[in-house]
This record gives structure tokens, C-alpha cells and sequence, in this order.
């Protein structure tokens, strides 16, 4: 599979469209694209050609599970990958200029600072598992229920149940709270499907960084295959992945012809060791990579 991702850079660095985009880099991009990768036998889409930091990722899955859009529980785990953005609305609102490392030692040790500055508004996590319902209480006036839709809980319901739906989707774009969202959702889309025992997920992506983001968003949507597959006693199919906007940005150039001169080599693979009761439950240490050999990290900057 890992060939689709280096056609899909080296098409874009040929014959992508430069484009403006919001935070004013620059991209190069190309609109529709798609990426097929066998999860069979444990096979994972992780990267050979240069080092992904699995674990990261896998931490950031788990987040989203439980729920949470504060940052501070992904700082405290030495995850940075999502403080550029509270960082920058801090740095704006203040007129001062904390360092990361300074702002994310502040949002670990100080509970109320974290509370003010960083939550990242209702994204994946509050919607995937806790998506608002509001009630009529006459009127004309609506009641936010205590709990709102678990949509995570809902697809294992209807993967053990009802296996043959064409409706085991999970949402992100929850099109009345975009506003609040520090960003609204990239990997907005998540798709089920099982035939012959397997499952298989789709993740459409409306705007999707070849560099940085799609390296771990590919392995959290197949991570995501992986335990629904565990519990729902499936095995793993495919993942397809489906990009709207796909760019490279021009500040990454360097860094694409690093990595558009390596070759593939070798399949990651993944075992799950534990197996808790339930899909919120799992640990970092329950995941376990091996074959796992890549070539050096290329360290890219990100656009804010
Ligand atoms: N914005 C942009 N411009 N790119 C993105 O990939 C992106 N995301 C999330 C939200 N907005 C985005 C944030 N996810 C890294 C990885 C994922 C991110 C953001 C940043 C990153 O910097 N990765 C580095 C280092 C990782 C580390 O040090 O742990 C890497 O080399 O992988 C896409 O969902």
C-alpha cells in the first residue's frame, strides 16, 4: 500500500494546483484521491519510509474516545501534537509569546489555566461520543439532554447485531457547532461495512496534510478497524482511505524529496495484548508493534 502514498506525493509535487490556503504557507493540491491498505493478519498502514510515531497516535486515538477536547491529558503524555492551536489563540490573546514547551508545563500543572486555555472546543472526541441532542421544552425553547449520542457505542451495537447495515457510520461534522471548534473536523467521516466476516472501514477526509496528518490518520482509522473488529469478534478487512483536498505544503518541499527517494520496506504489524470489557477501556500498553524497521524520521513543520 505504501507505494498509493508515495504515487499520491510525487502526482501532487508534479501536478498539484498551487493553492492559498488559511494559514497563508501555501499548498500544492490535488482534490479526490484514494488509498486501499489490507489489514489482513494484522498488517498495518504505517509508514516505512520514514518513522511515525505510532504511539502518538495511538494516545490521540484513545482521547478522542474518551472524550475529551482538552489538551492537558495529551500534554501530560508528552503528546504536543494538538497545542499549536491553543497556543497561538493564547499567544494572540495575551500579546505574550510562551515558548510550547512552556505553555504545555503550564496546562500540566495548573488545572484552571488548562480549563481556560486548552479545550479546543466540541471536536472529534465530544462528537464521536457524546454528539448533543436538544429537546423541545415548549415555547419554542429546546433542553440540551444530560447525555448526548455515543456514536462509537452505537456502531458496536449495530456491527454485533446488525452486521449487514449500510449505516454504520461514525461523524465528526456536526454542522451547528463547527464555530466552536478550534478546527473543525479533518477526518470527518468514518464507514463500516462487514462481508464474509471481515471488517472494513472508509474515512473520508475533507483536507488532509500528505506529510504530517495522513500518516497518523491512517493508522488511527485502521486502529479504528482494529477494535471494533476486536469487539465485535470480526476480523480486520480493508481500509479505504478517501481525501478531498490533499496537499503537500511548500514549506514540506525538502522534506517530500527525502522521502520520495526512499523505497518501502516491510509491513508493520499490530497485536492488541488485552482485551478489556469494553472499547473505552483500552490502555497504551495493550498495543503492541513488530516488524517495525523504518528509516529515519523526517521532522516537518506544522501549519497552525
Ligand atoms: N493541521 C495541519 N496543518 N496538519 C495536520 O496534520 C493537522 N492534523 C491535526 C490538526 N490539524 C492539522 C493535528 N495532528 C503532527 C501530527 C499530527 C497532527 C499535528 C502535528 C506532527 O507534528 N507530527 C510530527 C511529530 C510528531 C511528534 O513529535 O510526536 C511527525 O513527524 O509525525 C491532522 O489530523
Amino acid at each position: 500500500w505504501e507505494w498509493q502514498y508515495l504515487d499520491l506525493m510525487r502526482q501532487i509535487r508534479d501536478h498539484g494546483s498551487e493553492r492559498v490556503d488559511r494559514t497563508g504557507v501555501g499548498t500544492k493540491a490535488v482534490f479526490g484521491a484514494t488509498i486501499r491498505c489490507d489489514l489482513s493478519g494484522g498488517q498495518m498502514p504505517l509508514l516505512s519510509t520514514k518513522r511515525v510515531y505510532w504511539k502518538t497516535a495511538t494516545r490521540e486515538f484513545l482521547w478522542f474516545l474518551t472524550g475529551d477536547t482538552n489538551i492537558r491529558n495529551l500534554c501530560a503524555q508528552g503528546v504536543e501534537i494538538w497545542t499549536d492551536w491553543p497556543l497561538a489563540r493564547y499567544n494572540r490573546e495575551t500579546g505574550e509569546a510562551l515558548s510550547l514547551a512552556d505553555f504545555s508545563a503550564r496546562i500540566v500543572a495548573d488545572a484552571d489555566f488548562a480549563a481556560r486555555w486548552g479545550d479546543l472546543g466540541p471536536v472529534y472526541g465530544k462528537q464521536w461520543v457524546d454528539w448533543p441532542v436538544y429537546d423541545p421544552a415548549g415555547d419554542g425553547l429546546f433542553r440540551r439532554r444530560p447525555a448526548g449520542i455515543n456514536q462509537v457505542a452505537q456502531v458496536i451495537e449495530s456491527l454485533r447485531h446488525n452486521p449487514g447495515s449500510r449505516r454504520h457510520i461514525v461523524e465528526g461534522w456536526n454542522v451547528a457547532e463547527l464555530d466552536g471548534m478550534a478546527l473543525p473536523p479533518c477526518h470527518k467521516t468514518y464507514q463500516f461495512h462487514v462481508a464474509d466476516g471481515r471488517l472494513s472501514g472508509a474515512l473520508y477526509q475533507r483536507s488532509a496534510d500528505l506529510v504530517l496528518g495522513v500518516p497518523f490518520n491512517l493508522w488511527g482509522a485502521a486502529l479504528f478497524i482494529r477494535l471494533l473488529a476486536l469487539h465485535c469478534d470480526l476480523e480486520p478487512g480493508e481500509l479505504v482511505w478517501m481525501g478531498g483536498d490533499v496537499h503537500l505544503y511548500s514549506n514540506h518541499a525538502d522534506l517530500v524529496e527525502a522521502q520520495l527517494a526512499r523505497s518501502p520496506s516491510g509491513s508493520a504489524h499490530l497485536d492488541i495484548v488485552r482485551r478489556p470489557d469494553s472499547m473505552f477501556d483500552h490502555q497504551i500498553g495493550d498495543f503492541v508493534v513488530s516488524d517495525y524497521a523504518p528509516q529515519a524520521h523526517l521532522a516537518a513543520p506544522v501549519a497552525v
